[in-house]
């Protein structure tokens, strides 16, 4: 999301240790990241970092104007990705070894969640309006999990493409280099 914004800033890359530790509880009451430290005090939770970001930069047109349905939409993406996308993920990728059965019910209903977001994007690049913003960020991440978690089936084809365009975008490949050169 700040790479897409363009504005610098600074990346640190926390130890377990750390992350439990009474500093960094000082900052997220259960010790997670991320974390933003804007000018103005800390904000945790995913989904509402890059929505203020977003709006913090209206120049990145990264959401639509305040009571549009433009707006509406990155809302319902935004919250969709952890509401509904990542919990069955997770679940599927804790059980896969230990509990097969309920690893396959979670991968069942993630990819019922999926395919409403494939069915969304019919045919277009991104998910609001076709223009990429903060809704693809954090949907493409949730769907990014299932790289890293080593699903074993793929995503329905519009989804392989859609994460292909979002990996191959200049700005993700430099977050991906920024957290590399942090850890
Ligand atoms: N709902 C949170 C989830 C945050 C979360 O689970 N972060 C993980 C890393 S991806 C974490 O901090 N794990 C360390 C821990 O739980 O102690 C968000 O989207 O920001």
């Amino acid at each position: 999301m700040l790479e897409e914004i363009g504005e610098p800033y600074e990346l640190t890359v926390m130890s377990w240790e750390q992350g439990s530790g009474e500093e960094h509880r000082a900052r997220h009451p259960l010790g997670r990241v991320p974390v933003v430290q804007l000018d103005d005090g800390y904000v945790f939770e995913s989904a509402a970092i890059c929505l203020h970001l977003a709006d913090l930069h209206p120049d990145a047109s990264l959401i639509g104007a305040l009571g549009t349905h433009a707006r509406a939409l990155a809302y319902q993406w935004s919250i969709f990705a952890p509401a509904e996308l990542e919990p069955p993920l997770i679940e599927a990728a804790i059980f896969r070894e230990a509990d097969p059965e309920r690893a396959g019910k979670a991968r069942a209903r993630f990819f019922e969640a999926a395919n409403a977001v494939a069915q969304s994007l019919d045919g277009d690049d991104y998910l609001v309006e076709g223009e990429f913003g903060v809704a693809d960020v954090l949907v493409g991440t949730a769907l990014s999990f299932t790289k890293r978690a080593k699903f074993p089936d793929p995503l329905p084809q519009p989804l392989e493409d859609y994460l292909t365009r979002l990996f191959e975008r200049p700005a993700y490949q430099r977050a991906l280099e920024r957290a590399a050169a942090a850890s």
